[in-house]
């Protein structure tokens, strides 16, 4: 047994590329030249292979991360006992597992005529791949293409390339389709390359760039920094997209230009060869998108469309004033939308009996008011529900974005909904769990003041696991909360009223106060949102519970 670093392999002169895939996990066993990541820049995807055949012992890259040339992606476990003072990090097998990788240091036929020249646009060197499959022709004859174009993409048994354009020039002929089979040196058309006034870039095998190809020679002998894709910020959408996309079949342009059109590769119809998804495969996707937007059509079977409000002149009924909305008003709709669509919500209900708590917290309120607070329902609900959420863990959850993951918290922050002038306004409670009665009166009571004098900093409204909202002070019986995602749930607190209640051989007077808990389905099951509530009743009922 050996242990092995494993180094990202000669991109052939590309640097910071995109990790956009890692396929294997750590205990996995591999053989050689299993693909163990995929990257992909500018211009091509292309597998990183096993170096030797082994256990992946770590992998210390993730998908977003940018690398180059003999960055570490990981650690492998060989069968075979190896020397120690062997470093085996550049395995032969390497070589041969970035076929396209390996430019060759030919001298360019350069042509050097400063008028327009017919020039054969040849397969440039293949790093010893032979026979590579012609997936897609990008240009047809009459084109005009700036030097670094992709003309064909070409894909082997490892990674996938653009043939880019060795010049600028208009595209004369194309004498390979799709299908066909080529290798280093095989013509593939004529180019007209377009006059310079210096010597004309080189045309054939040695002037195309390899995997990244960015290397658009100048007579300085510069190359092209890769273009970095959009800045990485952390964004689990792109990041799951990515990894959808990952699995189609699709060349380096056209995964390029889905990016930047933020179109999923899975969702568009492949008409290419091997089911591979087209430049026009794209473009008939986005059309086709585009069609069912303006039409307002509903989807049958498959993504909702929903159709557009129309406009409405309303002084036609009658006298109106129209009026701005406040930016927390426009802010909270949207969110209120996006979580309205996004979040399948069930809304259970429940009365809590809080007779013996209503009880207590008159009997505490003047002591409460010599200590500077108020002691209303909601410090009572806050500490109910962060026991709850403490009771049953299950509930304390998010579902992560990539719709793949469950986040469970240990923390118990708790969102609480304050109606202001401006608008709705929600700041969070931290470690509700671990703060007593009077202290959590005196947060909510700050916080609330806060909220309505529009003071709130953005850190006090983020990372509640679960909201209050409490219409209690205002009325009504019962409503149903919308889940403000990515939490998992919300209670709406309604009005206490005393209701007959049967205890076995009378009806007693008992003060019930209404709740309506809504979570997201997708999250937490029914059987989770109600062992929550019923638990979370019956330490309302019974406060001294809490103590347990
Ligand atoms: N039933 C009956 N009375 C209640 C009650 C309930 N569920 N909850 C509170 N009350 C009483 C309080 O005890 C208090 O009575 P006293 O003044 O006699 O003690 C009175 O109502 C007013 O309470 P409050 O509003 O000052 O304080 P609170 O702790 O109940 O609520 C806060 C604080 C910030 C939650 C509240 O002021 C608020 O903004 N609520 C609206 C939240 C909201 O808009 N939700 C909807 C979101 S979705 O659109």
């Amino acid at each position: 047994m050996a242990k092995q670093v494993i180094k990202v392999p000669d991109l052939g002169g590309a640097d910071q590329v995109d990790v956009i895939e890692i396929t294997v996990a750590v205990g996995d066993t591999v053989a050689q030249e299993d693909s163990l990541i995929v990257v992909e820049g500018d211009k091509a995807s292309m597998d990183v292979p096993a170096p030797v055949a082994g256990k992946i012992l770590s992998i210390s890259v993730k998908e977003g991360d940018k690398v180059s040339e003999g960055d570490v992606i990981g650690e492998i476990e060989t069968d075979v006992a190896e020397s120690p003072a062997e470093e085996p990090t550049e395995a032969p097998a390497q070589e041969e597992a970035a076929p396209a990788s390996k430019p060759k240091a030919e001298v360019p036929a350069a042509a050097t005529s400063a008028e327009p020249k017919e020039e054969t646009i040849q397969v440039p060197d293949l790093g010893g791949a032979d026979a590579v499959d012609v997936i897609e022709i990008s240009v047809q004859p009459g084109d005009t293409v700036e030097e670094g174009d992709s003309l064909i993409v070409v894909e082997g048994d490892k990674a996938s390339m653009d043939i880019p354009s060795p010049s600028a020039g208009t595209v004369v002929s194309i004498v390979v389709k799709e299908g066909d089979k080529v290798s280093t040196g095989d013509a593939l058309g004529v180019l007209k390359v377009a006059a310079k006034g210096d010597a004309a870039s080189p045309v054939g095998p040695e002037a195309a760039p390899q995997v990244e190809a960015p290397a658009k020679s100048t007579t300085q002998g510069e190359s092209e920094p890769v273009e970095p894709p959009a800045a990485p910020q952390k964004d689990y959408q792109l990041e799951r997209d990515l990894t959808v996309a990952a699995e189609v079949y699709a060349g380096p342009a056209v995964r390029k230009l889905a990016r930047e059109l933020g179109v999923t590769l899975n969702k568009v119809k492949p008409t290419g060869p091997r089911n591979r998804v087209s430049k026009d495969d794209l473009h008939n996707y986005i059309r086709e998108q585009v069609k069912k937007a303006e039409s307002g059509a509903v989807g049958v079977g498959g993504a909702i469309g929903i159709a557009k409000m129309p406009d409405i002149d309303f002084s036609q009924f009658g006298p109106v004033n129209v009026e701005p909305m406040s930016k927390i008003h426009k802010i909270t709709a949207a969110n209120m939308s996006r979580n309205w669509l996004n979040v399948p919500h069930v809304t259970q209900f429940d009365d809590a009996d809080i007779t013996e708590l209503e009880d207590f917290r008159k009997s505490m309120k003047a002591e409460a008011e010599k200590r500077g607070v108020k002691l209303t329902p909601v410090p009572f609900l806050l500490k109910a529900v962060a026991a709850a959420l403490r009771a049953e863990p299950s509930f304390n959850v998010s579902l992560h974005n990539d719709g793949e993951h469950i986040v469970r918290k240990d923390y118990v922050h708790v969102g609480m909904a304050v109606d202001t002038p401006k608008g709705l306004m929600v700041p969070v409670i931290r470690d509700v769990d671990k703060k007593g009665l009077y202290e959590l009166a005196a947060e909510a009571t700050e916080l609330a003041l806060k909220a309505r004098d529009g003071k709130l900093k953005p850190n006090e409204m983020q990372g509640a696991c679960f909201t209050i909202s409490s219409l209690g002070a205002i009325g009504g019986n019962g409503f149903t909360p919308i889940v403000n995602s990515p939490e998992v749930g919300i209670l709406g607190v309604s009005k206490l009223a005393v209701k007959p209640v049967w205890n076995g051989k009378d009806f007693e007077p008992r003060q019930m106060l209404p709740l309506a808990l809504s979570y997201d389905h997708r999250a937490v099951n029914g059987g989770d949102a109600g062992r929550f509530m019923t638990y979370l009743v019956s330490v309302l009922a019974d406060v001294r519970r809490l103590l347990l």
